[in-house]
């Protein structure tokens, strides 16, 4: 393999920062795999598991401070920290690269650095972006592997170009207090040092595929979001897109791959999942929009996922998957989780490899414990998802977690209207994250922690791209969790979710009237279809899609807070559609 000399001084200059013993070249190749896996596995840091139940499976425990992103030490190092913005942590490139490089140096003494070419997309499509890890952590390339195509084939589309991310990690000693993933988008570099949890070291997803690739599209002409993307396809075979948005404790990996209502399977309705996390959207010569999900794997959080609320997704794991924190049944070298099935093993390790039991009263799997899952495994993906100019979307979805506020759907009156909902999103949080229930955090087009530049300036960049866009998809605001006076929440969600679904695609088709309301267009409630939906009536739809004023003004003053911190960054248009809202509600 001919190594382009960009990447070699790349694999150079991070071999003379980080002193490893040795460097390998991963080629993509199963047999170098497979001897990685058998490496890790003599040290402990894979564990096989049941080849006859989960072929090709293994479990992994991470270190005990070492288990969920970590945005107080994620930091955007641009050279003039307005442009960083007041959401992101900031730091001068200079002192970034002299501080974490004071980390790095030594950091792989007498350990093996890895190399890994992988491409975000399908390799070769116009589309895609390549990216080189380098990295001393097996876990690392192995999981890279699931997530993103690897290996000589993507040098080989690289070619002699410079035109690819850099990124280097290492776990070095994991010490928690000198952990930074640190991103540099104007030198379209990431660094990753001591930490080894999936969020913060498999730097094609969060660090390259959101923060890096956001500005890349700000300043190339197209949009990074934190969407899935899925196509429904109704009775003629027609299969329509869709790209949605949620905070995490959303569901978004449970629509991604939903299954219909029995009553819609048997009329033909079929939901392809083409992504779960990740879109990379452009503009088509058709003057639509396309979107192509940049990953090759799922990286979800395993406890709850059963076989009812997301088969497709258990199902996924069942081979050539790698599991993270969960609980290891020694009866037969298998894996459990809370919200698994109700059968905890009996003899079990828990996620940090000490002797468990459900009696003992805690949780056996860390409540950020993923699986790592070969995309290809799941029953619903979409024939597209490998289609190197992706699917057409006919409308965007933003949502969030709103106890009272948010109807059950809305259309957002134009793309810039669908704008300002998307950059007023908002999620109550939940029992099981925090011990405040109910505290508002506004998490704009759920990319709080994943815009690698100014939000303000990203606002801006969603209203200039509505110039470009001949035939806009409309936009829409779901909430699957509106609850009534006792806390219960009234919409059966999962599933059934379709039925919205259907709506939305509806009116995207003009196929629907609807009804004006002070944040836009909600359904006639006898347009939700209710057909065989045990204890939802009209009138509970009625209660579903009611716009409260009082509650809107309330929400108004958060949403004046929120933006006052961007000062006269935030785009006008924004400030217009807010005054709109306010001018309507009074
Ligand atoms: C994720 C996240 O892991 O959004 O996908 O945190
Ligand atoms: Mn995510």
């Amino acid at each position: 393999m001919i190594v382009n000399e960009n990447v070699k001084k790349f694999v150079d200059e991070s071999a003379a920062l980080c002193k490893p013993r040795n460097i390998v070249w991963i080629t993509g190749e199963e047999e170098q795999l497979e001897g990685l896996r058998r490496d890790a596995l003599a040290t402990g840091e894979l564990i096989k598991l049941n080849e006859e139940l989960l072929p090709g499976c293994y479990l992994h425990r991470s270190a005990v401070n070492d288990v969920a992103r970590v945005e107080d030490r994620t930091f955007i190092c641009c050279k003039n920290k307005d442009d960083a913005g007041p959401i992101n942590n900031w730091m001068d490139p200079k002192e970034a690269y002299e501080k974490v490089g004071a980390i790095f140096d030594g950091s792989m003494k007498g350990r093996t650095m890895y190399v890994i070419p992988y491409s975000m997309g399908a390799v070769g499509s116009k589309f895609s972006k390549i990216g080189i890890e380098i990295t001393d952590s097996i876990y690392v390339v192995v999981s890279m592997n699931i997530m993103t195509r690897i290996g000589n084939k993507v040098l080989e589309a690289l070619g002699n170009s410079n035109d690819f991310v850099r990124g280097l990690h290492s776990k070095a000693d994991l010490d928690a207090d000198k952990r930074y993933i640190l991103h540099f988008p104007e030198d379209n570099t990431i660094w990753s040092v001591n930490s080894g949890y999936g969020g913060n070291v498999l730097l094609g997803k969060k660090c390259f595929a959101l923060r890096i690739a956001s500005y890349l599209g700000k300043n190339e002409g197209w949009m990074a979001e934190h969407m899935l993307i899925l196509g429904v396809q109704n009775p003629k075979g027609e299969i329509k897109y869709v790209a949605a948005a949620f905070p995490s404790a959303c569901g978004k990996t449970n629509l991604a791959m939903l299954i219909p209502p029995e009553l819609y399977r048997k009329k033909g309705y079929k939901v392809w999942c083409v992504g779960d996390d990740i879109a990379w959207i452009r503009v088509g010569e058709d003057g639509r929009l396309w979107a192509i999900n940049p990953e090759n794997g799922f990286f979800g959080v395993a406890p709850g996922t059963n076989m009812k609320s997301n088969p497709n997704a258990l199902l996924s794991t069942k081979k050539n998957s790698i599991f993270t924190n969960v609980v290891h049944n020694l009866d037969n070298n298998t894996v459990w989780w809370e919200g698994m099935d109700k059968n905890p093993p009996e003899n079990a390790l828990d996620w940090k490899g000490n002797r468990w039991t459900a009696a003992c009263g805690e949780k056996g799997a860390h409540p950020n414990s993923r699986f790592t899952a070969p995309a290809v495994n799941c029953p619903c993906i979409s024939s597209e998802f490998e289609a190197p100019d992706g699917v057409p979307l006919s409308a965007i979805i933003f949502g969030g977690r709103r106890a009272k506020t948010a109807p059950l759907v809305y259309e957002a009156r134009d793309w810039n209207s669908g704008v300002f909902v998307g950059s007023i999103m908002a999620s109550e949080t939940t029992a099981a994250a925090t011990g405040a229930v109910g505290v508002v955090r506004r998490d704009p087009m759920a990319m709080r922690p994943f815009v690698g530049y100014n939000m303000a300036d990203y606002f801006a960049h969603w209203i200039e791209m509505g110039g470009k866009i001949a035939k806009k998809p409309k936009i829409f605001n779901v909430n699957w969790f509106r609850t009534d006076d006792n806390g219960n929440f009234i919409w059966p969600g999962f599933g059934d979710n379709l039925r919205v679904l259907k709506w939305i695609l509806d009116r995207c088709e003009d196929k629907v009237s609807a009804k004006e309301t002070p944040i836009g267009y909600v359904p006639n409630a006898e347009d939700i279809d209710i057909e065989g939906l045990d204890g939802v009536t009209v009138d509970t739809v009625k209660e579903l899609l009611t716009v409260d004023p009082a509650n809107w003004k309330e929400e108004v003053k958060g949403i004046e807070e929120f933006y006052s911190q961007f000062g006269d960054r935030l785009p006008a248009e924004l400030r217009e559609k807010l005054n709109d809202l306010k001018a309507r509600l009074n």
